[in-house]
C-alpha cells in the first residue's frame, strides 16, 4: 500500500523592503513619487517550493492605512504566527484563517495570498489563473499614466508610447491645480492626441462636489471619456454619476467585496477600478468583479503601481474576469528604472502578456533584488518541536 504524500507545510517566511527609483517624478494629488518601495514576501514550504508575493502602496501612508513597513511588520509579527506549520496547499482555507485572526491589513494579506498561490501553482504545474478558475484571455490592454506635472512633457511622453505601440489609453493625474487649469491641461493633451489616444483622468478624491460638477462637465466637453474617484464620499459619487456624458469610476471607495456591494446598492459608479491589494487579495478581487457583473457595473483592472510580482498576480486574476470593459493599467514595472526579473515582462501591441508558466510564471533576479534591499530583512522560522 502506498502512503499518501504528506501535505506541504509552511516552514519559513521571509520579508524584505526593496527601494527602487522611478523613471521620472510621478505626480498625484496625494503625493509626488520619486521611487517605489516593494515589500517582497517569500514563503518556503516543506516540499522545497517557494512562493513569492508583493505588497506595495503609493506615497507611504498618503494613499491608505498601510505602508510597506507596516505590511512587513504585520507579516513578520502576526501573519507568520497564523500560517507557519499549516498546510500550504489549502490556500483558501489558510487565507480564511488569516482573515479571522488578522483584521484589515488587506495589502499584507494580499501579498501572502499571492505567495501561497505562486507556490501552489508551482507545485501542481499550473499558472495562478488556472487555480483561480481559468483564464479567459492571454493579453490585457494596458493604459499609461501621464503624471509628469507638465503638459508639454506629457504630450511628448504620450507620443513616444504611441510610436512604440506600448499604450494608446492615457490616464492623467489631476486635482492639484485649480479645476479650470486642470481641465485646460487635459484638453490640450486630448487635442494633441485626437483619435489616436483615449484620455481619462484620476482626481484621487481631491475635488469637492462643486468642483466635480464644474470639472466633469468641462472634461466631457474636452473629449475625456472617464473620471476616476473625483470626490471622497460615496454619497457624492452617487449624486454625480450619470449627470454628465462621462463615465464615473470608483477607486479609493472600493476596498473589497463589502464596499463593492455598498457602491452597487447605492448605484454610485459606472465602473469599478478593481485592485488586487485594495480588495484584500486575488480571490477577493474576483468577488468584487462578480458583484460588479451582477449589478451591471463595468470593470477596469487597477494598479497600486506595483512591481513585477504585484503586477503579475493582478494580471493572473484579471485574466479570469468575465468582463474587463475598460482594460487595465498594469504598467507599474515600466515606471521603475530597474528590471528585477530574469526575463522581462512582454509589453507590446498596447498590451501585457499574462505569463503562461507555473505559479505567477516569473523569476526574480536575486542579485538585482539584493542590491536594492533595505537593511534589516527578517526571517521568521517555524519553532522546532
Ligand atoms: C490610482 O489612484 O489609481 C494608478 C495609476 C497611477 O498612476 O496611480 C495609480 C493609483
Ligand atoms: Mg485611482
Amino acid at each position: 500500500m502506498t502512503a499518501l504524500a504528506a501535505a506541504p507545510i509552511v516552514e519559513r517566511i521571509e520579508t524584505m523592503l526593496v527601494d527602487l527609483p522611478t523613471i521620472r517624478p510621478h505626480k498625484l494629488s496625494v503625493a509626488t513619487m520619486q521611487g517605489q518601495t516593494l515589500m517582497i514576501v517569500r514563503i518556503y514550504c516543506s516540499d522545497g517550493i517557494v512562493g513569492v508575493g508583493e505588497g506595495t502602496t503609493i506615497g507611504g501612508l498618503a494613499y491608505g492605512g498601510e505602508s510597506p513597513e507596516s505590511m512587513k511588520l504585520s507579516i513578520d509579527r502576526y501573519v507568520s504566527q497564523v500560517i507557519i506549520g499549516q498546510d500550504a496547499s489549502r490556500v483558501q482555507a489558510l487565507m480564511a484563517r488569516v482573515g479571522k485572526m488578522i483584521k484589515d491589513n488587506r495589502f499584507a494579506r494580499s501579498a501572502v495570498e499571492t505567495a501561497l498561490l505562486d507556490a501552489q501553482g508551482k507545485r501542481v504545474g499550473l499558472p495562478v489563473s488556472e487555480l483561480m478558475g481559468g483564464r479567459r484571455r492571454d493579453r490585457l490592454p494596458v493604459a499609461w499614466t501621464l503624471a509628469s506635472g507638465d503638459t508639454g512633457r506629457d504630450i511628448e511622453e504620450a507620443e513616444t508610447m504611441l510610436s512604440l505601440r506600448r499604450h494608446s489609453i492615457f490616464k492623467l493625474k489631476i486635482g492639484l491645480r485649480p479645476v479650470r487649469e486642470d481641465v485646460a491641461h487635459v484638453a490640450a493633451i486630448k487635442r494633441a492626441l485626437g483619435d489616436r489616444g483615449a484620455v481619462r483622468v484620476d482626481v484621487n478624491m481631491a475635488w469637492t462636489e462643486t468642483d466635480a460638477r464644474l470639472g466633469m462637465a468641462a472634461l466631457a466637453d474636452a473629449g475625456c471619456e472617464l473620471v476616476e474617484q473625483p470626490v471622497q464620499s460615496v454619497a457624492a459619487l452617487g449624486r454625480l454619476v450619470r449627470r454628465f456624458p462621462i463615465a464615473l469610476m470608483a477607486d479609493e471607495s472600493l476596498q473589497g467585496p463589502e464596499s463593492a456591494f455598498e457602491l452597487a446598492r447605492k448605484d454610485s459608479a459606472d465602473v469599478f477600478a478593481v485592485k488586487v491589494e485594495q480588495s484584500g487579495g486575488p480571490f477577493n478581487a474576483q468577488r468584487v468583479a462578480a458583484i460588479a457583473d451582477a449589478a451591471g457595473i463595468e470593470l477596469y483592472g487597477g494598479t497600486m503601481l506595483e512591481g513585477a510580482v504585484g503586477t503579475i498576480i493582478s494580471a493572473q486574476a484579471f485574466s479570469t474576469f468575465a468582463n474587463l470593459q475598460w482594460g487595465t493599467e498594469l504598467f507599474g514595472p515600466l515606471l521603475l528604472t530597474e528590471e528585477i526579473l530574469e526575463t522581462p515582462l512582454d509589453y507590446s501591441d498596447f498590451s501585457l502578456a499574462v505569463p503562461a508558466g507555473p505559479g505567477l510564471g516569473i523569476a526574480l533576479d536575486q542579485d538585482k533584488l539584493s542590491s536594492f534591499t533595505r537593511d534589516g530583512s527578517l526571517t521568521v522560522t517555524r519553532a522546532s518541536e
